[in-house]
């Protein structure tokens, strides 16, 4: 008997030991939420969502970072302070707030060398800014380099007391939020250097199996029979999108990028790299586990082991992997053009394509693996060009980088139409400063001016040749706004412009800016090759010990 006890007892504490050293491996705490007045850490830890521990950049010690969260019309002060210490990682940062206009505070968009300098070791920056008139689903990442694959990501959200949608659903908060990730086991100075890399691991909330990996932890959805869940999903991803689902679920989509939609239900949506959907859960269905499938454009990736998955748990069911399967063959998927703005709906201007104040055509082109648009590769100014313009450039001759920006007059509709040629697509257009409408979808033949969804991210199109995409805004915000890929190996390797929005006006648009603003520069341009961090030329060298398909050496940005 005493035999039993004994060997009982060591039992327990080998699975007490399993249980601590299985938390252990996920060092710190786990994400917490922030309001809209904080500030965030920007440091290294070692973490290990996947089972695989790595040296990762990230805020406040976790992935993804903290929930940063409001109301409607809240004015935020988040104040972004850099502790990074990893050499082989970037040792500078800017933090962007994706989706929020910044009308005003052009200067509080966080881009690396389109709206500041990035932030050096042991300093700090404040964004001070209001968002008058949003609320949604948006996120929070760097905006140096390709800095945020290696974990500079979070989530954003801007509630509305008064949601015209509310009746919809019973459960909005932070555990409703579904953040979707690609994950390197490899950091990114180094993957920069190679064309085409494909990510280790799909995180969902932060937790993933790799192939060949251990059965690590798996993100759990916890939801109650009969209640009804405005899941916000969030690609937070550095390149490959995700196609979503639910086994046994079909949901409702509500909102794209911050957008509410007309409710449209489907059973099963693509989402790219910087998108953004409120779908509506039901929990109908019988009480058990769940399999919820976020499967990247990659190839040969299965949802075989909790592969790409997380679990959707009815209260009640027991603690383990679901049982359940996908249709071979989705019934009913989303296609972005069956989407349609809630809220005051119709492109801006007259309708009809090309009928806009400004038409612009812009082609991106693989080339060799670098992208240009419209035969320029984009590569980062050594001044900002929010600072160009206060210092007095004001047309495309005198902007840098030479080709990469376009001057548009102030409060006129705008019509982008975007092409690509090459691998790579689909490529996700992100464009900062506005949401946009898109009248014409990628892979989609007809035109929509009457009631188009709006958003901040789109596809370019491809591989598919012949397809093109088209959106409209108005020129409303006057400053330089970043229009990018959001693929963050593509941005890298060129796949930019910058839209400056009257430039004449930025200085009266956005005064007063702050002195702290006019510090960065001076405190980035003092530092040595080695501050910046990113392993030089080693990392080079290492990125030609995993492939032989590389760029050629170029040291981070400075
Ligand atoms: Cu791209």
């Amino acid at each position: 008997m005493l035999i039993l006890i004994l060997i009982t007892s060591l039992i327990t504490s080998i699975n007490a030991a399993s249980i601590i050293s299985r938390s252990k491996s996920y060092p710190l705490p786990r994400s917490g939420e922030l309001g809209p007045q904080t500030s965030i850490t920007i440091g290294n830890n070692l973490i290990s969502p996947d089972g695989f521990e790595r040296s990762a950049t990230l805020v406040d010690g976790t992935f993804p970072g903290p929930l940063i969260s409001a109301q409607k019309g809240d004015n935020f002060s988040i104040q972004v302070i850099n502790n990074l210490t990893d050499p082989s990682m970037f040792l500078t940062t800017s933090v962007h707030w994706h989706g929020l206009y910044q009308n005003g505070t052009n200067y509080a968009d966080g881009v690396s060398f389109v709206t500041q300098c990035p932030i050096t070791q042991n300093q700090s920056f404040t964004h001070t800014f209001s968002v008058p008139n949003q609320a949604g689903t948006y996120w929070y990442h760097s905006h140096y380099s390709v800095q945020y694959c290696d974990g500079l990501r979070g989530p954003l959200v801007i509630y509305d007391p008064n949601d015209p949608l509310a009746y919809m659903y019973d459960v909005d908060d932070a555990s409703t939020v579904i953040t979707l990730a690609d994950w390197y086991h490899t950091v990114a100075p180094v993957m920069r250097f190679i064309i085409g890399a494909n990510a280790n691991t799909s995180l969902i909330n932060g937790l993933g199996r790799y192939p060949g990996g251990p059965a690590s932890e798996l993100a759990v959805i916890s939801v109650e029979q009969g209640k009804r869940y405005r899941m916000r999903l969030i690609a937070m991803s550095c390149d490959p999108n995700f196609t979503f689902s639910i086994d046994g679920h079909n949901f409702t989509v509500i909102e794209a990028d911050g957008e509410e939609t007309q409710p449209l239900e489907v059973d099963q949506l693509t989402i790219l790299a910087g998108q953004r959907y409120s779908v509506v859960l039901i929990a109908d269905q019988p009480v058990d586990n769940y399999w919820v499938r976020s499967v990247p454009d990659l190839v040969g990736v299965t949802t075989d082991g909790g592969l790409n998955s997380a679990i959707l748990r009815y209260t009640g069911a027991p603690v383990a992997d679901p049982t359940t399967s996908a249709p071979a063959v989705p019934e009913n998927p989303l296609y972005e053009w069956n989407l349609n703005a809630l809220i005051n709906p119709g492109a801006p201007g007259i309708p009809g394509y090309g009928n806009a104040d400004i038409n612009l055509y812009l082609i991106a082109a693989n080339v060799k693996g670098s992208f240009q648009v419209n035969g320029t590769q984009f590569v980062p100014p050594s001044v900002p060009v929010l600072l160009q313009i206060l210092s007095g450039a004001q047309d495309a001759t005198q902007l840098l980088p030479s080709g990469s920006v376009i001057v548009l007059e102030a409060n006129k509709v705008v019509e982008l139409t975007m092409t690509t040629t090459g691998p790579g697509g689909p490529h996700p257009i992100h464009l900062h400063g506005h949401t946009f409408d898109v009248v014409q979808s990628a892979g989609n033949s007809t035109f929509n001016y009457v009631n188009p969804v709006r958003r901040d991210v789109v596809s370019a199109g491809g591989p598919t040749p012949n397809q093109q995409m088209v959106i409209r805004w108005v020129t409303d915000n006057s400053g330089p706004w970043f229009l990018h890929c959001h693929i963050d190996w593509h941005l890298d390797a060129g796949f930019a412009v910058v839209m400056a929005e009257s430039p004449a006006d930025t200085l009266a648009h956005i005064s007063p800016i702050p002195a702290a603003w006019d510090q960065l520069c001076p405190t980035f341009d003092a530092l040595t090759v080695d501050q910046l961090g990113g392993g030089g030329i080693l990392a080079w060298e290492e990125a030609a010990n995993i492939s032989t398909i590389l760029f050629p050496y170029t040291p981070p940005p400075s």
